[in-house]
């Protein structure tokens, strides 16, 4: 509870309450959290106090105003080890989540200079490109999009559906594909207007952009992604090991 001789600021207490009530659940995800001035009235301050609190929450993420409507919980973001090469298949049924995808653009094409330069093709050569809005318990999740040498895939679209499928499980079982490593850069941008309509984020939402090229067990490059996830709803984490 508060307390008014304390040092520590009223809204900084009010707003540890708060906090301590999203991480044990009393508030749950996407639930409305009272309003301010219910949340004035229980702790005897200011309407201006508990706005200083909320807005702090707002901006460290763990809260959202839906104008109208009141102030909700966000739910936790998915995080992600840094350590394994996963799908996103395989991520989400691990956490107990659903997987599925929204197809938006699947066809054999020349490969484009950029893409030829990381799979080490002849610009030209032929890559299957697969794009697809990723969706976890029906929300969308990330843009997607994937080039793999279609050589080693040959068919792969005409025999299977990626709205359901996973490709790295169609890439190991059917074709036989052993991957081995990636390597993966990671940084923050603005979403771009395709991005907000497809992913319904607003302009305040980071995205956190990746691409991934993967490697066979010949250490050849055989799969480039370019993938924009939502900044709010993933993070991802690393063991660190001391250099010392
Ligand atoms: C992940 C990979 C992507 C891969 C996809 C396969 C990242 C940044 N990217 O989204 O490179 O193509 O999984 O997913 O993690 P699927 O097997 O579920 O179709």
């Amino acid at each position: 509870m508060i307390t008014r001789d304390s040092a520590v600021p009223l809204y900084i207490q009010i707003k540890e309450y708060i906090r301590q009530n999203i991480v044990s659940g009393v508030y749950s995800e996407n639930t409305r959290i009272p309003s301010e001035r219910q949340l004035s009235d229980q702790f005897e301050v200011s309407r201006l106090t508990v706005t200083k609190a909320i807005t702090e929450l707002v901006q460290e993420g763990l809260l959202h105003t839906r104008v109208g409507k009141g102030t909700f919980v966000t739910p936790g973001k998915i995080n992600q080890e840094l350590r394994t090469l996963t799908s996103f298949t395989e991520e989400m049924l691990r956490r107990g989540q659903s997987a599925a995808s929204r197809v938006l653009y699947a066809s054999v094409d020349p490969a484009e200079e950029e893409i030829a330069r990381a799979l080490s093709l002849v610009p030209g050569a032929k890559v299957m490109v697969l794009k697809r809005l990723r969706l976890s318990d029906e929300q969308a999740i990330a843009l997607e999009i994937t080039h793999i040498i279609d050589a080693l895939c040959p068919n792969i679209l005409v025999n299977h559906d990626f709205s359901c499928e996973s490709l790295y499980r169609v890439l190991r079982d059917e074709y036989g594909l052993h991957m081995t490593h990636a390597q993966q850069t990671i940084e923050a941008r603005r979403a771009t207007a395709t991005e907000l309509e497809l992913l319904k984020i607003d302009s305040h939402t980071p995205i956190l952009s990746m691409t991934r090229i993967t490697f066979n067990e010949q250490d050849a490059p055989f799969e480039y992604t370019r993938s924009a996830y939502r900044g709010d709803r993933y993070k991802f984490n690393a063991v660190l090991h001391s250099v010392g």
